[in-house]
């Protein structure tokens, strides 16, 4: 595990055009140097929960991103400088955590930027603490201010951020103001166009965190994998900390297995350790053991619950805690169809969970961004294994130099987050790329995920006819030169959907010029729930029970296939589907319709896995 500082102020696009009466407003705007501080685990902190109702104000001309509408302000001015326009005491409100799109029809497809405003008193102000504002998730580009001071901007729409309050909080009448702008661009992860809906606001919880003057901030604890066929198994651990005055020694304790080990901490906060440990039960699928992990460090006491796997290939197999797995997998969008939102709680985590399980799976792919940390947790308990991913999509700008900057930060802000899960198996870097260009960003985004968490494999979800040869006589060879830098091959495929029939798949055949495993990342087809017709009749239910029994039939016979995460497991929304009474902005292509009624297609895929 590499320490790597995430610096998350002043990231985004700034605009030129700031005339001198700006900036003359700008200077009564004071900032602070907010070197933010990534903070795991915030479940099993203390925190006040700011989730709820916030007030808003609509900014469609980005006026506040350029410090022209002086949202700053609270509704009482800090001094004579402020200019006041608009006040939030008569604003509307908007429910937190929920995408803006799902809470207002007149929000339905709105994209650009809008301020949230909270007021909040916080009685019991200790000295000793620090206090940070955290947000779990908010699309895409975050600005955030506290008491009228600007915090600083976070980019990426689905990794959490931290900025430290410390100095600025008060017991009456705190407010924070997050600005929030999904707007689209190029520049961006994910870039212009995307097969889903472009949820905006603030997805994810907010939560007013206090802990000790010096705490520990993360921590990254894994089980060390050449020791897996010993009796006695290695974990190794490194612990972070941030303080001005740090303590010398941190304690590590597993209860279950009496240990309780202490370990000196450096100058730079950063303790690292191994624990040998004898008689350790092994998370799996089959057997999801969990335990409990004490760290302490000075006044802090953080709390967990860690399994430990050991996650490798061998030749053309994954192998799980030493042993070969077959990864009966599906793939997933983090949505809440009922309510057309961002799923963002354990219930809506339970909800798609039930029915992979139903399904018969042991493995998701949470396609195509991070996903809550509510469902890698639920997973963990489960024994769900998981790939999860950033939106290196359709579109990217390879040759941005930012963009590969961007895509590191988020990487990190995703492996900093859920390192400690055992579930998570599989960092996929990419989805549907291809070039020259976007090999040289792949290799370099490749080595910096692996310099930060060499604990779990990579993969990229390919294109098929992108990445292989396509020969008359029907065998593909999948050569995808990124494939070297990678530890398990995946492609998408759609033969009998863009394409062919479902018959063509009985003549094709796939093979791989690497020694690798291969995941099928993606196949499927649409059709509505609830619509009977015969089998070659699109968009029916038959017509894509019969598409999956051929292409399952077809991928089955892959030699080295170790999964698949057909595409997908609930219906989705996507502004791209517009096809009327069919469509309708849904990607039909789910196994589970939008109001939760399963399709034929399901159990042709839960027979298959059951099989296996
Ligand atoms: C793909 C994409 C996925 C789309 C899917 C489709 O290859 O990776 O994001 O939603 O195809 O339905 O076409």
């Amino acid at each position: 595990m590499n320490t790597i500082k995430l610096n998350q102020s002043n990231n985004m696009n700034s605009k030129k055009t700031i005339s001198l009466l700006l900036l003359v407003l700008f200077t009564s705007i004071s900032q602070i140097n907010a070197q933010s501080v990534f903070i795991s685990n915030t479940q099993n902190r203390t925190f006040t929960n700011l989730n709820g109702k916030w007030k808003y104000v609509l900014d469609p001309y980005e006026t506040g991103q350029i410090g022209f509408m002086p949202v700053y302000k609270n509704s009482k001015p800090q001094d004579k400088t402020d200019r006041v326009e608009y006040s939030f005491d008569k604003a509307q409100t908007l429910w937190v955590p929920g995408s803006w799109n799902s809470q207002k029809p007149e929000l339905t497809y709105y994209e650009g930027s809008i301020w949230y405003h909270k007021a909040f008193d916080k009685k019991d102000l200790s000295p000793e603490k620090r206090y940070f504002i955290y947000v779990g998730a908010a699309n895409y580009i975050s600005t955030v201010t506290f008491n009228g001071k600007e915090l600083g901007k976070h980019e990426g729409g689905f990794t959490p951020f931290s900025y430290e309050i410390t100095d600025l909080i008060r017991e009456k009448d705190n407010f924070v103001i997050i600005g929030v702008n999904n707007s689209r661009a190029a520049n961006q992860i994910p870039a212009k166009v995307t097969d889903w809906f472009n949820h905006g606001g603030i997805t994810r919880d907010v939560k007013l965190l206090e802990v000790p003057s010096s705490f520990i901030n993360n921590y990254f604890i894994a089980l060390e994998k050449s020791s897996i066929s010993n009796k006695t198994k290695k974990i190794n651990g490194e612990i972070q900390l941030s303080g001005k005055v740090l303590p010398q020694t941190a304690r590590i304790k597993i209860p279950e297995l009496n240990v309780s080990k202490v370990v000196d901490i450096s100058k730079e906060g950063i303790c690292t350790f191994t624990i040998e440990v004898k008689n350790l039960e092994l998370w799996s699928p089959e057997s999801p053991k969990l335990y409990d992990i004490v760290l302490e460090a000075g006044g802090d006491v953080v709390k967990d619950q860690i399994g430990f796997r050991s996650i490798e290939t061998e030749g053309k197999q994954i192998l799980l805690n030493g042993k070969p797995i077959f990864l009966k997998g599906i793939s997933l969008h983090d949505e809440n169809p009922l309510r057309k939102d961002r799923a963002n709680s354990p219930e809506d985590a339970a909800m798609v969970l039930g029915w992979a399980k139903e399904l018969g799976c042991n493995f998701i792919r949470l396609a195509h961004y991070p996903h809550q940390e509510n469902i890698v947790r639920m997973a963990d308990q489960l024994g769900i294994l998981l790939w999860e991913e950033l939106p290196v999509y359709w579109g990217i700008d390879w040759e941005d130099p930012t963009v590969l900057e961007k895509a590191k930060k988020q990487y990190t802000e995703l492996i900093y987050r859920d390192y400690n899960r055992a579930s998570s198996i599989i960092w996929s870097i990419a989805n549907e790329t291809m070039g020259e260009p976007r090999n040289k960003f792949l290799i370099s985004l490749a080595s910096h995920i692996r310099s930060v968490d060499n604990t779990r494999l990579l993969s990229a979800a390919g294109k098929k006819d992108q990445a292989g040869d396509g020969h008359p006589d029907n065998e593909y060879t999948i050569n995808d030169p990124i494939i070297k830098h990678l530890d398990i091959i995946s492609f998408n495929e759609y033969l009998g959907w863009y394409g062919g029939l479902p018959a063509e798949c009985r003549k094709k055949t796939f093979t791989s010029s690497t020694d690798k495993p291969i995941i099928v990342s993606e196949f499927g087809g649409g059709a509505v729930q609830g619509f009977f017709a015969d089998s070659l009749t699109r968009w029916s239910e038959e017509y894509q029970e019969y598409l999956y029994k051929e292409s399952i039939a077809m991928f089955d016979k892959i030699d080295g296939l170790a999964g698949m995460t057909p595409w997908i497991l609930v219906d989705f929304m996507s502004p791209l589907r517009q096809l009327p009474d069919v469509q309708d902005g849904w990607n039909r292509k789910g196994l589970v319709s939008e109001k939760g009624y399963k399709k034929k297609a399901f159990y042709v895929l839960q027979k298959y896995y059951k099989s296996k």
